[in-house]
């Protein structure tokens, strides 16, 4: 609750015009007549990263809210005038009527009646000619108010800075708000005013940070009258809804305002400290606005009489702070790897994400554990003991939604963070894995050990075309970089003596930009045995993370080198459609992830025969009947399909398979459309006679229903006149030898 106190009479009964101030201001503070006082809170006694003010500290801060609700900050620089961010104001290039706008005085927590606040309307709204947007600089605006505030405890000016005065590199000051605590991430009730203390940085140091490579290659430059206040690692910063609000160092004993809230990229973020409106330079604008009335603002002289321009020390004009978070000796020797030890349970793998918060499964965790968190423990790599838990939060669609199967258990005392334990960054909503990413499966949730040598578990990302039209996007839109994907699909080899068909489930998915490992996935199950196998993407759920635990390592995307895969910013849409999914489309990057063929299947018997198949819908494969049938046999053997990892060219990181495909390799024509048809399998042992698949139409048709044929049955138009895509010889391909084909079902064969 505020602590308003009314005083009996106006505390500003002298001028402030300019130059009033001089002579008293050089004198020892105490000495001053009480009425000239501006910056001097009542001695007493988000904002993100910072912590409750107490009531008073800040008197001059004010509340603008338009149509009933808070928007941006203000300060009160004298008892009728209010200096703001000209952005608040400003919609489309057009000042917004300043009937719209009241001014609360005298705030703290804002939940409630604003007891002890009080209100004035706006009489007008002054914003310099110049402004157009907070990126070209003046987003400074002063308000009149329609009656003087009354001031008091809760209600003092704060000083202004003369145009001379210089901050140098370093000062401590403090911003207060009650902005989002995070990007995204409203203040919480009881919406208390919240302060955090930021450095000032140097124009060199300020534009050194904003000139590291960012998201989307966005660039800023500094210009004259702004300033930059924060820290390389970021964490503590102002955000939105602090626009317009103060930024205040202290000087002899009072408070000068020396920057207002202006804009940043993002809030928190490494390397990107908040921006704002340099104060000192708009003294003469102010100067002249507020010109005539009385008592105007106070311009203090600095206690330390007129100011040198401070050098910037060189050697920290370019400190940038690298990731604290993400960085393993080796990869598989992940220093964020935690167990949660439940009574009664196994062990539950898990991530650290922050000094205190564990991110693991919900699944791990039934509801009767949850009654004892006392009795659990986490182990942390290199800890010295097992941490107890304090607070366990599930994510609110976890029982049902397998790619929201999240938990976070927060830890009773924070870790110290060193080479182990260390947490993994998280990515941001926008963050987009480039195709080709390196990435690795770690235990996850209960875990399995590792289906063999870690070596199996390297990864590498496929394109997310790919991976959005085979797991479920059929028609739409595939989502751009910038935009959440539905799934990651890594391209893995698995153990192959065990064929075994892990759990996903069991595995998360971490990739690697520039030497820094992000969670980039989780494993579910629904995709069963599928290949590409489906994860699902970590980023939707990182506003969720960083409320709660409020200090998750979330991190900017690293690698920026989108090479030939730039033009997947194009909106692009998954192919024409088979009920399930594509048909006869090659991924544009496939050279890039190795699978050239994705319907190409191996059809291993089991007398060791090995032949190729052909996906012709999602649970069929077409297969030469002489490869799976012994002659004269008519029992079917037992037979193995493996699919997605089949290529015409080298699967990468070693992933090469070593099988020879010996027999029925595919004949495959391209439309002018650009999708691929089979028109033949070969005949055993030949490299130029096919078997033709359209004579065969009707039996395939009738046995899979779902298969799709290319052009409309009836009207074949294969070859196309000229097309140098099929070898000339096709007549021998298209009539005979009569097909012998085999259609597998494929379910059956498929082991889960
Ligand atoms: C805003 O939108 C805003 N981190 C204010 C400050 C910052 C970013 C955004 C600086 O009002």
């Amino acid at each position: 609750m505020s602590q308003h106190l009314l005083l009996p009479f106006m505390i500003f009964a002298i001028s402030s015009a300019p130059g009033d101030f001089q002579d008293s201001a050089l004198s020892p503070p105490q000495e001053e007549p009480e009425d000239l006082d501006c910056g001097r809170p009542e001695p007493s006694a988000r904002i993100v990263g910072g912590s409750d003010a107490q009531p008073g500290s800040w008197p001059w801060q004010v509340s603008l809210h338009y149509s009933g609700g808070h928007v941006c900050g203000g300060s009160l620089i004298a008892p009728s005038w209010v200096l703001s961010a000209a952005h608040c104001f400003v919609e489309n290039g057009t000042l917004e009527p300043a009937a719209k706008w009241t001014v609360v005085l005298g705030v703290h927590s804002q939940d409630g009646p604003l007891e002890g606040a009080h209100i004035r309307a706006v009489a007008a709204i002054l914003v310099p000619e110049n402004y157009s947007s907070v990126d070209r600089g003046d987003d400074v605006a002063l308000l009149r108010l329609s009656a003087p505030a009354v001031l008091g405890r809760a209600v003092r000016p704060v000083c202004l800075p003369r145009a001379s005065h210089r901050w140098p590199h370093g000062t401590p000051c403090w911003a207060t708000g009650w902005g989002d605590v995070q990007e995204d991430d409203p203040l919480p009730l009881p919406w208390m005013l919240q302060q955090v203390e930021l450095r000032l940085l140097g124009e060199a140091a300020c534009q050194c940070l904003y000139n590291r490579p960012g998201p989307f290659n966005l660039t800023f430059q500094l210009l004259p009258g702004m300033l930059c206040a924060g820290y390389p690692e970021g964490r503590r910063d102002t955000c939105q809804g602090d626009s317009g609000g103060p930024l205040v160092c202290e000087a002899g004993g009072r408070w000068f305002q020396v920057g207002i809230t202006s804009f940043g990229f993002g809030c928190g973020r490494r390397n990107r400290p908040g921006v704002f409106t340099a104060v000192a330079p708009y003294e003469t604008w102010i100067q002249e606005q507020v010109m005539g009335s009385k008592p105007g603002p106070a311009f203090p002289a600095h206690p330390q009489g007129p100011q040198p321009e401070p050098p910037e020390p060189m050697e920290e004009n370019c400190t940038i702070a690298l990731p604290v978070c993400g960085k393993a000796p080796r990869p598989g020797a992940w220093p964020w790897e935690t167990q949660v030890m439940v009574p009664g349970f196994r062990p539950c793998h898990g991530a650290l994400v922050s000094e205190s918060w564990v991110l693991a499964p919900a699944s791990c965790f039934p509801d009767p554990a949850i009654s004892d968190l006392d009795a659990w423990r986490v182990l942390l790599p290199s800890g010295p003991r097992p941490e107890r838990v304090t607070r366990f939060e599930p994510h609110e669609n976890a029982s049902w939604d397998g790619a929201s199967d999240l938990a976070l258990l927060q830890l009773r005392a924070p870790v110290n963070l060193s080479v182990a334990p260390r947490p993994v960054c998280l990515p941001h909503p926008v963050h987009y894995f480039l195709p080709g990413s390196r990435c690795r499966l770690a235990r996850w949730g209960r875990g399995e050990p590792a289906p063999g040598p870690s070596a199996l578990l390297e990864a590498e990302l496929m394109s997310g075309w790919w991976c959005h039209c085979l797991h479920g996007g059929q028609g739409a839109s595939v989502p751009p970089p910038g935009s959440a994907p539905h799934a990651l699909c890594p391209a893995y080899q698995e153990e192959e003596e065990a064929g075994r068909c892990w759990n996903a489930s069991h595995w998360s998915l971490v990739c690697r930009e520039e030497g820094t490992w992000f969670l980039a996935g989780i494993g579910d199950s629904s995709s069963g045995c599928l290949r590409p196998r489906a994860f699902s993407p970590l980023q939707h759920h990182g506003p969720w993370i960083s409320h709660v635990t409020r200090g998750a390592y979330l991190e900017d995307q690293l690698a920026w080198d989108w090479g030939s895969e730039g033009d997947e910013t194009e909106t692009q849409t998954c192919p024409p459609h088979t009920e399930y999914g594509a048909c006869g489309l090659l991924p544009k990057t496939s050279q890039t992830t190795g699978v050239l063929w994705p319907w190409l299947a191996e059809v291993h018997v089991a007398d060791g025969r090995v032949c190729s198949g052909i996906l012709v819908a999602r649970s069929w494969v077409l297969a030469a009947t002489h490869c799976v049938l012994r002659q004269g046999s008519t029992t079917v053997p037992s037979i193995q399909v493996y699919l997605g990892r089949a290529g015409a060219s080298p699967l990468p990181q070693g992933h090469q398979l070593s099988r020879s495909v010996t027999s029925a390799p595919p004949l495959l024509c391209q439309t002018e459309e650009g999708s691929w048809v089979l028109l033949g399998m070969a005949v055993r042992g030949s490299r130029e006679l096919f078997a033709a698949v359209a004579p065969e139409e009707t039996w395939i048709a009738q046995t899979v229903a779902e298969a799709h044929f290319l052009p409309p049955s009836g009207s074949p138009n294969w070859p196309f006149e000229g097309s140098d895509l099929c070898p000339p010889d096709m007549a021998g391909a298209s009539g005979s030898p009569r097909a012998a084909l085999l259609l597998l079902l494929l379910t059956l064969l498929v082991q889960s």
